[in-house]
């Protein structure tokens, strides 16, 4: 069975929890952390290279001993240091790890005091009232993490969408393989291009389906088959994602792809559309009577009740189709229309590549300028930038900047905010820079009013160009913080100041509801990789993905324009050239 970079990323991330819970040198458990990091951000398939014979590149941080235990799990899925640190915990006590509120210190806590290890568990021990009085939790705590063991025993599992990626498009290859196959399409919410979806559906064209129905079955990460027909199959693969399968004829193909593509809300409001003309649409077709009248392609589904295509990331009947009746639909941004990259990290601080390295992949993906925003001091973990290494880093960004062709270097920072709104560098240091992105970094738990607050502080401060990640959420991981968010939207109106939707694949931050808050209160939004490697441009895709959801055209997205214009708002964010609105 192949081993995914996932798979491996998942196995060193089981061994780093594992022994920060059993209170290992803090040191060995970042090393493991940071090879899961490395590999499941590396675009390149370990286990098929290595099983190719090919040597992998260096990987920095991953030494002699990480490197043979990476070859160790991408040929057996799993390593001996893992069997060995299960043995000594409980089994499944990594998921507790998963619950917000808790981390390895509270974790080992539980288990120690209380033995509690599960979920199930904690979610027991916080309504009998055991938890608090515990070193390090209070009243106020046990109710949290009791709100919290219920939210996580009561959710369905999601895959975020860039790594569903990983597992479905491979399937979807396998099947384009299989001879009579003419069309394979990943419908669904993948399609939609969902932050996370519930599982795949995959749909295929082909006039037989014997031989789609049986490549499916057979494919070799096909843990279970929860159900198996002529035409439909449902199997979950050994990551834990389910997928659902259809085969349907030619003719058939585009009211299936428009049907299995959703959503749901939105092909309830088609179908009565075409009830209104006397028509049945379903996932066979459009019918008039016991006539196919269209069906093929979806544009022929669309066409036969009178509406332009529209396209998938917009089906969630949030207005699209009125918007298409009155020849309204936004004509979305794509990622060719992206000119370049405001947000990026290097070596300096927590990326993992050189400044050369980073200009050189974001020009050879065809961008015009890329900016390098490293993390302010505060940020510790990540080595932040005083002001000195940052005067220092701008000067060689200014170097580099001239010698390459092709692309513009920006000099910028991804400043701390802090508590009370201040920045975590001096005016006179950012006023150097080309460009300041302001992120909130801590503090997640202010009250709203405070919260709010602290970020237009921030917004008002003489260098403030673009506010980062907006709402601070992690997908799954951690909520957004509480804000104000159109107060936070009509403050950059007003200043003159961008928001940025964060496109690493754990945050797509703007969401979907507050970049169509953007568009309509007129702010521009820039789509930034946030990369900390070469490999993460390829976050731009996803990004694209959650713009076109939140509805944004090329005019929306403020690094579609050329590096002049750019350049020209960045200055007055920056209090130079014209002044601001
Ligand atoms: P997910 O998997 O939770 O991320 O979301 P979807 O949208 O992929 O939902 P899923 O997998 O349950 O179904 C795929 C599509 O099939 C869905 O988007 C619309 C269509 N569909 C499913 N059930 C129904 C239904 O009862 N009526 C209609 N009209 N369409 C349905
Ligand atoms: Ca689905
Ligand atoms: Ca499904």
């Amino acid at each position: 069975m192949p081993v995914h970079n996932a798979d491996i990323a998942r196995v060193f991330e089981e061994i780093a929890d594992l022994l920060e819970l059993g209170d290992e040198n803090p040191f060995r458990v970042r090393a493991y952390r940071n090879a899961a990091r490395i590999v499941s951000d590396l675009r390149l398939d370990i286990a098929g290279e290595l099983a190719q014979g090919r040597a992998l590149p260096k990987l920095p941080g991953i030494g002699e001993d990480l490197s043979n235990k990476l070859k160790e799990i991408a040929a057996t899925g799993t390593c001996g240091l893992l069997e060995r640190v299960r043995k000594k915990m409980p089994a499944g006590i990594t998921e507790l790890l998963r619950i917000p509120g808790l981390g390895p210190k509270r974790v080992s806590v539980l288990y120690r005091e209380l033995d509690v290890h599960t979920p199930a568990q904690l979610q027991r021990a916080a309504q009998d009232g055991r938890l608090h009085g515990l070193a390090g939790f209070g009243a106020k705590t046990e109710q949290k993490l009791l709100e919290a063991a219920q939210a996580h025993l009561g959710q369905a599992k999601r895959f975020k969408l860039a790594l569903a990626a990983q597992y479905a498009q491979p399937l979807a290859a396998a099947l384009r393989e299989v001879s009579g196959a003419s069309e394979v399409a990943i419908a669904g919410s993948f399609r939609r291009m969902k932050e996370t979806v519930g599982d795949l559906d995959i749909l295929v064209a082909a006039e037989k389906s014997d031989a789609v129905m049986e490549r499916f079955a057979k494919y070799p990460e096909v843990k279970e088959t929860l159900a198996a027909g002529g035409t439909r199959a449902s199997v979950v693969l050994a990551c834990g994602i389910q997928v659902d399968l259809r085969v349907v004829p030619k003719e058939s193909f585009g009211a299936a792809l428009h049907y299995f593509t959703g959503s749901k809300a939105h092909n309830i409001a088609i179908r009565k559309l075409g009830q209104a003309k006397g028509l049945k649409i379903n996932e066979y077709g459009v019918f008039r009577g016991k006539r196919r009248i269209a069906g093929e392609t979806e544009q022929s589904v669309y066409d036969s009740v009178g509406l332009p295509y529209i396209a998938p990331e917009l089906r969630e009947d949030q207005g699209e189709i009125e918007a298409a009746r009155r020849g309204e639909l936004p004509r979305l941004v794509e990622l060719a229309d992206l000119k370049g990259d405001l947000h990026a990290h290097t070596k300096a601080t927590d990326g993992r590549n050189t400044l050369g390295e980073m200009a050189e992949a974001a020009r050879a993906r065809g961008l015009g300028y890329l900016a390098i925003t490293e993390h302010s001091r505060r940020v510790t973990m990540a080595h932040g930038l005083d002001p000195v290494r940052l005067a220092k880093q701008a000067d060689e960004i200014e170097r580099l900047g001239r010698e390459l062709e092709g692309i513009a270097l920006l000099k910028g920072i991804e400043v701390d905010i802090l508590e009370d709104g201040a920045l975590d560098l001096p005016d006179a240091a950012l006023a150097k820079l080309d460009l300041v992105v302001g992120a909130v970094h801590s503090k997640f738990n202010l009250p709203r009013a405070r919260q709010t607050e602290r970020i237009l502080a921030a917004m008002d401060r003489p260098c403030f160009s673009i506010l980062a990640h907006p709402s601070g959420r992690l997908i799954g991981e951690r909520e957004a913080y509480d804000v104000d968010m159109l107060a936070v939207v009509r403050k950059a109106k007003a200043r003159g100041v961008f928001l940025e939707l964060n496109a690493h694949p754990e945050r797509l931050d703007l969401t979907d509801v507050h970049c169509r808050m953007a568009r309509d209160e007129g702010v521009l939004v820039a789509v930034s990789s946030d990369a900390h490697s070469v490999h993460d441009f390829e976050n731009l895709r996803y990004g694209i993905g959650q713009a076109r959801r939140g509805w944004l055209e090329k005019k929306d997205v403020l690094n579609t324009r050329p590096p002049a214009d750019v350049r020209k708002l960045l200055a007055a964010t920056m209090g130079r050239g014209k002044t601001r609105k």
